[in-house]
């Protein structure tokens, strides 16, 4: 039988670990705006460079996720009737995998990671999606084995017969409005994860999130997760108790000052991760109980030093207000701000008027600079720098601050003006941090 002909999309991490698992299954035909088709053809001998000429040959075609639907080439497949996936879709399609996905505006991570971390010692979990190399990176699954995938609305948006065991929504508010166009098309992107899901499936939701409670629900098990709010099934935080409550049957599993990590946000994280393993034989109790350990995700409200009083946590993940907003109640005061970043239109001012109180002072870097540091002084924000990278940044930040004062890196803004990623903006964030504990050290030691 002839090689299936498909056309792959781009040829970042997503389209590398494609590249590298499909080229010898179907001829594949690729496209990248800043690749050069002879760079391509010297590096992926068996791909081709897809041209105008192969579309009508075409089965369907997979699409890297920061690739937007309004991309002309996109278009021209859709003109064409080629279906575009992405790749989780395809994934889906040839593997049939037991999945529990997790999808939301903020928390995905910290909870994809609490899943892992109780699931790694019962069962062969292997986690991939938006985080790490991609889920064609990941190796071949057996039948018994759980796939655990963080889902990006970019990704979803091309999922049609993708069909998760257990899904766990966190919240959604607004993001990614530049690749969507709208908040309508985000929130429907951000559905299709859940739009196959039936009777042997199990929904985790956060009903603290006004959107999550007006959504349809697909026919299956519903746990819901609330901060002060009784669930019907599901578990309620109330003064700091965990309660299991199945239909008004209640026990409490724990305190959650018993937890590594910090915030309320992140009880509603954990709450969910306990939820979403129940179904892989791991019970509430016991799960509670293993998360105590649970140390959290580099780059969200990770702590990194103390300097003469001085605390610096790195949350380099707060892409967007709504994440950035969670790390400042859970720091709730004090706090210095280091922020801004890739512009994508988010109105900054709501967000300043809500936080005023615990913002001290703002240093403000990237495209977002000017509009943050507008919205910031007319919220009443008076302390406000402009900085030119991270370095003058944190030194501006230690040398304002006091003894107390917490220095934040929390963004409010995509990385992509400035880094390759997030991950690289809070590594800056901690190298420029430890330089100037090390020079406070050298002083110390010269006295
Ligand atoms: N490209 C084009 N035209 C375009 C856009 C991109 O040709 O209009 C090409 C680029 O030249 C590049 C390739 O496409 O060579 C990059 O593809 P990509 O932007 O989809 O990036 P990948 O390297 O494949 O990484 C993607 C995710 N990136 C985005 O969604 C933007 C990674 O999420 C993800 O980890 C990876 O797949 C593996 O699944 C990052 C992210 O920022 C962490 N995600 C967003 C978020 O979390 O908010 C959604």
């Amino acid at each position: 039988m002839d090689r299936k002909n498909v056309a792959l999309l781009g040829l970042g991490v997503t389209g590398r670990a494609v590249v590298e698992r499909l080229s010898s299954k179907y001829q594949l035909y690729i496209y990248d705006e800043k690749i050069s088709p002879r760079e391509m053809v010297k590096n992926f001998p068996r791909t081709k460079w897809l041209s105008e000429k192969d579309i009508k040959n075409l089965d369907f075609a997979i699409k890297s996720p920061g690739i937007p639907p309004n991309n002309k080439v996109v278009r021209t497949l859709q003109r064409g009737k080629i279906p575009v996936f992405s790749d989780l879709e395809v994934f889906y399609q040839l593997y049939e995998p037991c999945m529990i996905t997790v999808t939301g505006t903020n928390g995905k991570t910290t909870v994809t990671a609490a899943i892992e971390y109780l699931l790694k010692d019962n069962k062969n979990v292997y986690t991939g999606g938006n985080i790490g190399k991609g889920v064609f990176g990941i190796e071949t699954l057996k039948k018994e084995d759980i796939l655990l995938l963080e889902c990006s609305s970019f990704q979803l948006h091309d999922v049609n017969f993708f069909h998760p065991k257990v899904a766990v929504i966190t919240n959604i508010t607004s993001d990614h409005l530049d690749w969507h166009g709208s908040i309508e098309n985000y929130r429907k992107s951000k559905l299709k994860m859940i739009q196959n899901m039936n009777q042997d499936d199990v929904l985790v939701l956060n009903i603290d999130d006004p959107y999550t409670c007006e959504i349809d629900l697909p026919p299956c098990e519903i746990e819901e997760v609330s901060m002060g709010q009784k669930v019907y099934q599901g578990i309620e935080i109330i003064d700091g108790n965990m309660i299991r409550n199945k239909h008004g049957e209640r026990r409490i599993l724990g305190h959650t000052r018993d937890f590594l990590i910090p915030g309320e946000h992140n009880m509603i994280n954990l709450a969910q991760s306990i939820l979403a393993v129940k179904s892989f034989g791991i019970k509430p109790e016991d799960a509670f109980e293993k998360l105590k350990s649970f140390p959290g995700v580099p780059h969200r409200l990770e702590f990194v030093t103390t300097i003469k009083g001085k605390h610096f946590y790195n949350d380099s993940k707060g892409t967007n207000p709504d994440s950035t907003n969670m790390a400042l109640k859970a720091l709730s005061s004090s706090i210095l701000l280091i922020a801004g970043g890739y512009d994508k239109k988010a109105d900054f001012k709501p967000f300043f008027q809500q936080h005023k109180s615990r913002i001290k002072a703002l240093f403000l870097m990237g495209e977002t600079a000017k509009s943050m540091g507008a919205a910031g002084k007319e919220a009443g924000i008076e302390e406000v720098f402009y900085v030119k990278n991270m370095k003058e940044a944190v030194e501006k930040a230690y040398h304002y601050g006091k003894s107390g004062d917490k220095i934040l890196l929390s963004p409010a803004c995509a990385s992509w003006d400035m880094y390759k990623n997030f991950e690289e903006r809070g590594q800056d964030f901690i190298h420029w941090v430890k330089e100037l504990e090390s020079e406070t050290d050298e002083e110390k030691d010269e006295r």
